[in-house]
């Protein structure tokens, strides 16, 4: 059976998303917008591209919801993007309205649905669409931390001109300027990158790769990154569709774990068919832990000024 995907927003993630996704061949894909016109042109011409490329994915672009019934899984990235002089967190209000919309229309037509969050602020949007949709935990979680990873791996890579398929980068916390990028868990070949380069260039990975997003923002200068977003949300939707029980940072809905309740917040899980099946606890240093504890405050603060 052919699997089923949503993507909401056909702007720069999606839209990317949406070409990934069916070159990829994981399922037949519906692009929504709220632009008339721009989801359809988009899929129509992500469909044409398929007589080149040799996928037979279906893809198709609508303004409304119905020819999203039955989906299997949607990746949501409606909602404004940051411009140069914006935190992640300046967009809360507006895409809080914008997520919980979609999320209603989208759970309506689509009765067993895993939720993908992409929209920033990242963490406090994974808990609207849950509060919204009012589906389980484990089939509503968020994308940063993969990303995040990455940016860290390649920094790394730069360095040590290594391959990035032999980097692993560990990075927990919420998806903003606190998040925790951690040194002692990313490994070069299984080596700690803190044995391979003296600590003031540890110290310039971690902060490059939190501020990775503001660096990409502020040479687009109109909007913000997408190629490696997408790239990213798509490695959660192949994880998920094809049970794969990858063990992938996301942003997941902790009750209790590393001592913190009712909160998303981006650890290791293990993604497969049943959404997130296991949340991994790392033992964290003091230092590493009072970290993680401020960046869940952070996205605790921001969670406090949602209105749904
Ligand atoms: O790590 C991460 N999670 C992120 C998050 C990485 C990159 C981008 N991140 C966030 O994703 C970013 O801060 C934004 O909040 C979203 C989407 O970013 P994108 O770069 O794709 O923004 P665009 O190009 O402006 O596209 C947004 C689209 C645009 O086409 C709008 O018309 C559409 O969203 N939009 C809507 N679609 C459907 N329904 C509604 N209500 C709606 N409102 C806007």
């Amino acid at each position: 059976m052919r699997k089923k995907i949503t993507v909401i927003g056909a702007g720069n993630v999606g839209a990317t998303t949406a070409q990934r996704l069916v070159e990829k061949e994981l399922g037949d894909v519906v692009l929504v917008d709220v632009v008339d016109g721009v989801p359809q042109g988009k899929g129509l011409d992500m469909f044409q591209s398929g007589a080149v490329e040799g996928f037979d994915m279906k893809i198709v672009g609508s303004n409304s919801y119905e020819e999203t019934a039955d989906s299997d899984i949607c990746v949501m990235t409606a909602g404004l993007a940051r411009k140069p002089g914006m935190s992640r967190d300046d967009l809360l209000k507006k895409n809080e309205e914008i997520v919980a919309d979609c999320i209603a229309k989208v759970t309506r037509h689509s009765r067993d649905l895993t939720i993908i969050m992409v929209t920033n602020p990242l963490d406090a949007m994974t808990e609207v669409a849950r509060r919204v949709s009012k589906l389980p935990k484990e089939k509503v979680f968020g994308m940063a931390g993969i990303l995040d990873c990455a940016r860290m791996r390649a920094f790394i890579s730069m360095e040590l001109n290594v391959s990035m398929t032999n980097i692993h980068a560990t990075v927990l916390g919420g998806h903003g300027d606190t998040m925790v990028p951690l040194p002692r868990y990313s490994t070069v070949a299984g080596i700690p990158i803190t044995e391979l380069l003296t600590p003031e260039r540890v110290d310039a990975i971690v902060k490059r790769t939190a501020k990775g997003g503001i660096e990409i923002v502020n040479f687009l200068k109109t909007g913000s990154a997408y190629y490696a977003p997408s790239s990213a949300a798509v490695e959660m939707v192949d994880a998920v569709l094809k049970d794969k029980k990858k063990i992938l940072p996301c942003a997941a809905f902790l009750e209790g774990e590393y001592g913190i309740n009712g909160l998303y917040v981006g650890v290791p899980v293990t993604l497969g068919a049943g959404g997130v099946e296991k949340i991994h606890q790392l033992n964290l240093t003091e230092a590493e832990a009072a970290a993680l504890k401020k960046s869940a405050e952070s996205v605790a603060e921001l969670c406090g000024l949602l209105t749904c």
